[in-house]
């Protein structure tokens, strides 16, 4: 559970991070598995493996080879993984986020992005929201660090308060982009607070609030397993870009039986074509 400060914290900025939210022992299997996965990885040339609408659960970032290999992110690892799907059903990460929402809390998706030493792929200024839209707006991402998390391995940044700012569009000139337009996202450079931490912290971030990552500059890996849960009343409203088995299921608490709405107004997301939205990012718009 967090502390009053923390929730404080998380309800003026859009985001907090808990210090060392999951000890070495409960974090091993979890990065033993990532290990694997990334050594799995160097017998693969394009992204692999298939996630629930058929699209592909590995994606490798361009210039991947056995010898350097670029696996940026697992799509679903709780489908594939038993120690990932345990996350989603107690424990530290599902108590921090009824601290904020509440009993009743639903998954919506999951992934491991991953920031391999000389990683060239940056996450450019989004709102998860508006890849995400739900009935009403009480949807977290959690984001455990696997890695100690620094400013020079690609820590994620954020822009303090942005969670009840405007939705911004993720369309430049009618293509979706997955990306914010470069003039508010150069006005984010300068607002923008990293999130950094030792391995097994726990980043708490608002779905609305603005956030984007850059390219890891370090010898040292930067591993995110990220988890998108929401207030049970919350109804998704496009279709999930990262599809799993388990969508939908009651992480907490139990189905309320009602939908709760409010009210706001913004453009459809699109689902990428390839294995993820980092192929959306970087067809297009420039920023970061
Ligand atoms: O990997 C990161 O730095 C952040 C990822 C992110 O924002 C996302 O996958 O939506």
């Amino acid at each position: 559970m967090l502390t009053p400060n923390q929730i404080s914290d998380f309800r003026q900025n859009g985001f907090v991070v808990i210090d060392t939210a999951i000890d070495a022992q409960a974090l091993k299997p979890l990065c033993r598995e990532f290990d694997a996965w990334v050594e799995e990885s160097r017998a693969h040339s394009f992204p692999f493996g298939q996630m629930l609408d058929g699209r592909p659960r590995f994606d490798l970032e361009s210039g991947h080879c056995a010898e350097r290999p670029g696996l940026r992110r697992i799509a679903a690892p709780e489908e594939i993984s038993d120690h990932y799907l345990c996350l989603l059903k107690k424990g530290p990460l599902i108590d921090a986020v009824v601290s904020l929402i509440g009993n009743d809390v639903r998954f919506h998706h999951a992934k491991l992005n991953s920031k391999l030493p000389g990683a060239a792929t940056t996450v450019k200024w989004h709102q998860d929201f508006t890849f995400d839209p739900h009935s009403n707006d009480d949807c977290i991402t959690t984001m455990l660090f696997l890695d100690d998390v620094t400013s020079e391995n690609g820590a994620p940044r954020m822009v303090p308060g942005s969670h009840i700012g405007p939705l911004y569009s993720l369309r430049q000139n009618g293509v979706f982009t997955g990306a914010i337009d470069d003039s508010i996202a150069q006005e984010c450079e300068k607002s923008a607070e990293e999130c950094t931490g030792k391995a097994g912290s726990l980043c708490l971030m608002h779905t609305r609030t603005l956030h984007g990552s850059s390219a890891n500059q370090s010898a040292f890996p930067r591993t995110l397993y990220i988890a998108n849960l929401t207030s049970a009343d919350a109804v998704p409203l496009s279709t999930n870009a990262v599809p799993s088995i388990h969508s939908g299921m009651i992480a907490h608490g139990r189905e309320p039986g009602k939908i709760r709405s409010i009210e706001y107004e913004m453009e459809m997301p699109e689902v990428p074509e390839g294995a993820s939205f980092f192929n959306q990012q970087q067809a297009n718009t420039a920023n970061v």
